[in-house]
C-alpha cells in the first residue's frame, strides 16, 4: 500500500494593506499560523501555509485617498512592506500573493457563477446611506454612529470594534459620513445576497461537528446562528474590488469579506499545480485569524463554501484573541506599540522576539505586552533555562571533553530520566496537534528544565576527575536531548535550532527535513564529536531594552513610503 501523506492546508488572515503592521498583528495571526506549518512539516504532513495581502474594499481605497496616492501603487508599496516584515519574522509562507491579482479576480467571478448556478444568489433593493455633500452611496465603513449593541460612540458600520458585533449599517445611531462629517440619508439601490435562509441549516449542522475548535470560537458562532443570522449582501457601490460578473451590475464590485477568503484559495492556486488537491481532496485546513474575524470565518465564509460546493470546509478555525500593550491598545498615533518597521534596525535576533511573542500568544484570553515581562522572560526563561542546558552542555563537552561524547554502555542507567523525556516530548506533541502552541512551548521549557537538574544532579565536572568516560557518557544524554529540544522547537526559533544542530556536528536540518519523530529516538552516533560551541542568544540589558523601545515605537506616516 502507498503511504498518503496527511495534507494540511494552513492559512493567516490576509492584512488590509491600510497600515503597517505591529506585534498585535504578529502574534494574532501570522506568528501562530507559521509555528503550526513548522510543525506540520516537521511531522512530514503534506504542509502549505498561504498568505497575502487583502486590498480591496474601503481600508485601502480610503487610505490611498488620503494619502492622495494612485491606488495600485499604494497597495503595492504597503504590499512590498508587509512582506518584508514578514520575512524578517522567519514567517515560512508558501506563498504570500495579492487580492489584486487576475488570477483572484478570475476565481472569485467563477466562484460566485457556481453560487449562483446552484441557486443561493438573490437580488435585492436595500436601503442604503447615501452622502448628499460626497454623492457617493457610503460603504459601511465610511459611517460611523453609536453602536445600538454597547453604546460605543465611533462604531464603524460594518463592525464595533468594542463588542465587535458585525452591524447593520443603518442601526447605527446620530450615523455620520466619516469624509465630511455631514449626516446621510437613506435611498435605495439594487444589489445581491447570499440566501443564508437556505444556507443556516446546513450551516449549524456542520458547526454542531466542529466540537475540536477551541470552545470560544465555536461557542461564538454558535451563538449567531441561534441569533439567526441576518442577510448580508454581497456587493457593494464601490470602485475597489472584483467586478461582479452580471448585467445591471457593472458599476458594484463584490463586499470585501466576499471576496477576501477567496484569496486563501486563490493563493495556493499561483502557488502550485496541485492546488485542487489541498482544496478538493482530502484534507485539513486550518485558518489562524484574529477575534473580529471569527464570524467570517465561522460563519459567512463556511455559507459561501457550502452554496459553492466544490471546496472542503474549514478543519479548524483557530481564532485569536488580542494582545494589548502595557494596559492599553496599541496606538500608532500615540505611538505606543511594538511597531515592526524599524525591528531590524536594533539588531535583535527575531527568534528572541518570536519567543517572547510566544509567550504571550492570546490564544484563550487577551494578553499584555509588558517591557519588564519582555526582559525578564526573554532574560529568565530563554536564556536562562533553556539556553543554559544547551550552553552548558555544549560548551562543557567542547572545553572539558574535547568535544567528544560516548553513547552509555548501559543505557538503562538511564532510562528513568529517558522516559520523562519521552513522556514530554509526547505531551508537547499532543499540544501541538491541537495547535496550543504557547501551553506547547512552555513545556519545551520544561523539559529543557530537566535537562538542567540532570546535569546538576549528575555533576559530570565531579565525575570528570574520577571517571572521564563516564562524563563523556553523562554528556551524550545531555547532548541528545539538546537535540531533542532543537527538534522540539524549532518551529518556534527555527534559527537558532539549526545553529543547535551545526554545533551538535550533525548533518540534518529540523527546517528542512520532518525528522520530529525521531526526537523520540537515541540518535547521536554511538562515539562522536561536536563542534565548538556559539552564542545562541544574548542577554537583554536594561540599556538595550531602552534603546529598543525607542526605535520601534517610531513609525513612519505612511506617506513617508511614497
Ligand atoms: N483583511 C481583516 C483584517 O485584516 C481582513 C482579513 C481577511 S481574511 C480573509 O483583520
Ligand atoms: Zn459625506
Amino acid at each position: 500500500m502507498v503511504k498518503v501523506t496527511e495534507k494540511r492546508l494552513i492559512t493567516a488572515a490576509l492584512p488590509y494593506v491600510n497600515n503597517i503592521p505591529h506585534l498585535g498583528h504578529i502574534v494574532g495571526s501570522h506568528l501562530p499560523g507559521d509555528i503550526f506549518a513548522r510543525f506540520c512539516r516537521l511531522k512530514g504532513y503534506d504542509t502549505l501555509y498561504i498568505g497575502g495581502t487583502d486590498e480591496h474594499g474601503t481600508p485601502a481605497l480610503l487610505e490611498a485617498k488620503k494619502q492622495k496616492i494612485p491606488l495600485d501603487k499604494f497597495c503595492t508599496t504597503i504590499y512590498k512592506e508587509h512582506k518584508k516584515i514578514y520575512d524578517w519574522f522567519n514567517i515560512s509562507y508558501d506563498n504570500f500573493s495579492r487580492t489584486s491579482k487576475p488570477i483572484h479576480h478570475e476565481l472569485t467571478q467563477e466562484f460566485f457563477q457556481k453560487i449562483k448556478d446552484n441557486g443561493y444568489i438573490k437580488e435585492a433593493k436595500i436601503k442604503q446611506f447615501y452622502c448628499e455633500q460626497d454623492k457617493i452611496f457610503l460603504p459601511d465603513r465610511f459611517v460611523e454612529g453609536t453602536c445600538k449593541s454597547c453604546g460605543y460612540e465611533h462604531a464603524r458600520g460594518d463592525q464595533c470594534e468594542k463588542c465587535t458585533k458585525i452591524l447593520d449599517t443603518l442601526t447605527l445611531i446620530n450615523a455620520k459620513c466619516t469624509l465630511c462629517s455631514n449626516t446621510p440619508e437613506i435611498k435605495e439601490s439594487n444589489h445581491l445576497f447570499l440566501k443564508y435562509d437556505k444556507l443556516s441549516s446546513k450551516l449549524e449542522t456542520w458547526l454542531k461537528k466542529q466540537t475540536h475548535w477551541r470552545p470560544q470560537v465555536l461557542n461564538l458562532a454558535l451563538a449567531w446562528v441561534k441569533e439567526g443570522i441576518k442577510e448580508r449582501g454581497i456587493t457593494r457601490d464601490i470602485e475597489n474590488g472584483v467586478k461582479v460578473p452580471l448585467e445591471g451590475f457593472e458599476d458594484k464590485v463584490f463586499y470585501v469579506w466576499f471576496d477576501a477568503p477567496i484569496g486563501y484559495i486563490s493563493s495556493t492556486k499561483e502557488h502550485t499545480k496541485n492546488w485542487e488537491s489541498y482544496w478538493k481532496e482530502d484534507s485539513k485546513i486550518y485558518h489562524f485569524i484574529g477575534k473580529d474575524n471569527i464570524p467570517f470565518h465561522s460563519i459567512f465564509w463556511p455559507s459561501s463554501l457550502i452554496a459553492n460546493g466544490e471546496y472542503n470546509l474549514p478543519y479548524n478555525v483557530v481564532g485569536l484573541q488580542y494582545l494589548n500593550y502595557e494596559g492599553g491598545k496599541f496606538s500608532k498615533t500615540h505611538k505606543r506599540g511594538v511597531f515592526c518597521e524599524n525591528i531590524p534596525k536594533t539588531g535583535i535576533n527575531p527568534d528572541v522576539l518570536r519567543a517572547y511573542l510566544t509567550f504571550v500568544i492570546p490564544e484563550t484570553d487577551d494578553t499584555e505586552f509588558k517591557w519588564s515581562e519582555f526582559e525578564s522572560r526573554v532574560n529568565s526563561d530563554l536564556i536562562g533555562n533553556f539556553g543554559n542546558f544547551i550552553n552548558r552542555t555544549l560548551t562543557f563537552a567542547h572545553s572539558k571533553l574535547n568535544g567528544e561524547i560516548t553513547q552509555p554502555k548501559d543505557l538503562e542507567e538511564y532510562s528513568e530520566f529517558n522516559q520523562q523525556v519521552l513522556e514530554k516530548i509526547n505531551k508537547v506533541e499532543e499540544l501541538l496537534e491541537k495547535a496550543e502552541l504557547r501551553h506547547a512551548f512552555q513545556e519545551i521549557l520544561s523539559l529543557s528544565d530537566l535537562g538542567n537538574k540532570f546535569f546538576n544532579d549528575q555533576e559530570p565536572w565531579v565525575v570528570l576527575k574520577q571517571d572521564e568516560n563516564k562524563a563523556r557518557e553523562i554528556l551524550y544524554i545531555c547532548s541528545d536531548l539538546c537535540r531533542k529540544l532543537a527538534i522540539l522547537s524549532s518551529p518556534y526559533i527555527p534559527q537558532s535550532s539549526e545553529k543547535i544542530f551545526n554545533i551538535l556536528n550533525l548533518k540534518e536540518n529540523p527546517t528542512k527535513q520532518a525528522i520530529w519523530e525521531t526526537s523520540k529516538e537515541i540518535k547521536i552516533p554511538k562515539k562522536h564529536k561536536i563542534n565548538k560551541p556559539e552564542v545562541l542568544f544574548e542577554k537583554l540589558t536594561p540599556e538595550f531594552v531602552e534603546e529598543f523601545k525607542k526605535t520601534v515605537a517610531e513609525t513612519s506616516d505612511l506617506k513617508d513610503l511614497f
